[in-house]
């Protein structure tokens, strides 16, 4: 299988953290969507929007991370969405808020400090980065510090998920934003989340992503 995109992307990152708890073999095709490769007409095939990311797995073509892992979860038997339908329901619950309304956010914060400056060659808007991290974020952490679990490690149904897997690759943007979730103000979250970014899978994808940094 072929993954086309950029690590740096929570939607790309999510798809190669699931491979690697997966044990799922993939090349990685770098694809930075703004950028010449962009074109790259073997990805344009895979993903009709021309977003990251997307997948040629056998001669068969899928964008958009939760389609991949969907269709991932149905071909290798599942395992990282919940039996469960309440736990299925959650699972999928998180996975969504993470690529709407958290990604909505790590937008302005990652692209004006990191990908306008680093790969673009241009300034980024730090007010609007500031408004993001200082105004728009705060009221969405208290919420998801409501919503973690006091009784598990994990976010829905005892176990690791897609939930998780999501929630805690967007919040790798965040990071590499400068915005650390404060342990006093956030304390569930912020130990969730620690927890989860110590696993193996997000060890090295991180290792990976901070090579790309220099
Ligand atoms: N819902 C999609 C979102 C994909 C997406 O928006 N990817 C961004 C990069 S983080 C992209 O490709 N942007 C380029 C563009 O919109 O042209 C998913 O989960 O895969």
């Amino acid at each position: 299988m072929k993954i086309f995109g950029a690590p740096l992307s929570p939607f790309v990152r999510k798809v190669m953290i699931y491979c690697a708890e997966r044990d799922i073999p993939y090349d990685h095709v770098p694809i930075f969507p703004m950028g010449p490769d962009g074109q790259n007409p073997e990805f344009l095939a895979a993903s009709p929007l021309g977003k990251i990311p997307a997948i040629e797995d056998d001669g068969f073509t899928l964008a958009d991370s939760s389609a991949i892992i969907h269709y991932l979860e149905a071909k290798h038997g599942q395992a990282l969405l919940p039996e469960d339908a309440q736990a299925r329901g959650q699972a999928i619950f998180f996975d969504e808020i993470a690529d709407t309304a958290i990604a909505a956010v790590t937008g302005p914060i990652f692209f004006n400090r990191v990908v306008a400056p680093k790969f673009m060659g241009r300034e980024g808007d730090m007010a609007a980065a500031d408004v993001a991290e200082k105004e728009t974020l705060p009221p969405i952490l208290a919420k998801l510090e409501k919503l973690m679990p006091d009784d598990s490690a994990y976010l829905v149904g005892g176990a690791l998920s897609v939930a998780d897997i999501s929630l805690a690759s967007v919040f790798i943007n965040f990071k590499h934003g400068g915005v650390t979730v404060d342990s006093d103000h956030y304390p569930k979250l912020s130990a969730w989340l620690l927890a989860i970014w110590d696993r193996p899978s997000f060890q090295r994808q991180m290792a990976l992503e901070a090579r790309i940094l220099g």
